[in-house]
C-alpha cells in the first residue's frame, strides 16, 4: 500500500475549504503552490459530497466531449475544451486506499481539468493561439485595473 501522510491529509483539507470558499468544484494542489498530487472535488448540489483524489491517474479514456470551462486560476475567463468523454481514474483515497472510478460527463470534465494542473497545464493552453492572444491580453488588463 503507497501511503498518504499527516501532511497530505491536512493540505486536502484546507484545500476543500478554500475551494468551497472560492465556490469552485474542484481544486488541484498546484493552485495553492504545494508540489504534491492532491486534487479536491465537489459536484454536488449541497455542496457536501467532497471527493479526494491523492496520486489520481487516468488510466482509460474513451469518446470526446465539449465543455465551455472555468478555472480559478484564470478568473474571468470561460473558454469551451473538448476533452474525453469517459475516463477510468485511479487514486488513492486519504486513508491511502486505492480505488478505481469511471467517470462521465463534468465530472470527468472536472478530474481532467485537475489533473491537467498537477501537470502544470491549465485549460487555456488547449486554445488557438489568436483565443489565447485574447486570454492573455484581457488577463493583463484585469491585473492592471486590480492594481490601481
Ligand atoms: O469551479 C470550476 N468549474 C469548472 C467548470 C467547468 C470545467 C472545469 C471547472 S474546474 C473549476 C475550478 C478549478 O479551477 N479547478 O482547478
Ligand atoms: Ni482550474
Amino acid at each position: 500500500m503507497e501511503s498518504v501522510t499527516d501532511y497530505e491529509r491536512q493540505l486536502a483539507a484546507d484545500m476543500l475549504e478554500t475551494m468551497y470558499e472560492a465556490r469552485g468544484i474542484g481544486l488541484a494542489a498546484t493552485q495553492v503552490n504545494k508540489g504534491v498530487r492532491v486534487v479536491v472535488m465537489d459536484l454536488s448540489e449541497g455542496r457536501d459530497e467532497p471527493r479526494f483524489f491523492i496520486n489520481p491517474e487516468i488510466v482509460d479514456r474513451s469518446g470526446s466531449q465539449t465543455c465551455e470551462e472555468g478555472c480559478l486560476s484564470v478568473p474571468g475567463i470561460y473558454a469551451e475544451v473538448e476533452r474525453a468523454e469517459k475516463v477510468t481514474i485511479r487514486a488513492l483515497d486519504l486513508d491511502g486506499e486505492a480505488f478505481e472510478l469511471e467517470a462521465d460527463g463534468l465530472l470527468a470534465v472536472c478530474i481532467q481539468h485537475e489533473i491537467d494542473h498537477l501537470d502544470g497545464k491549465v485549460f487555456v493552453d488547449y486554445l488557438s493561439p489568436l483565443k489565447r492572444r485574447m486570454v492573455e491580453k484581457r488577463l493583463r488588463k484585469q491585473q492592471r485595473a486590480a492594481k490601481v
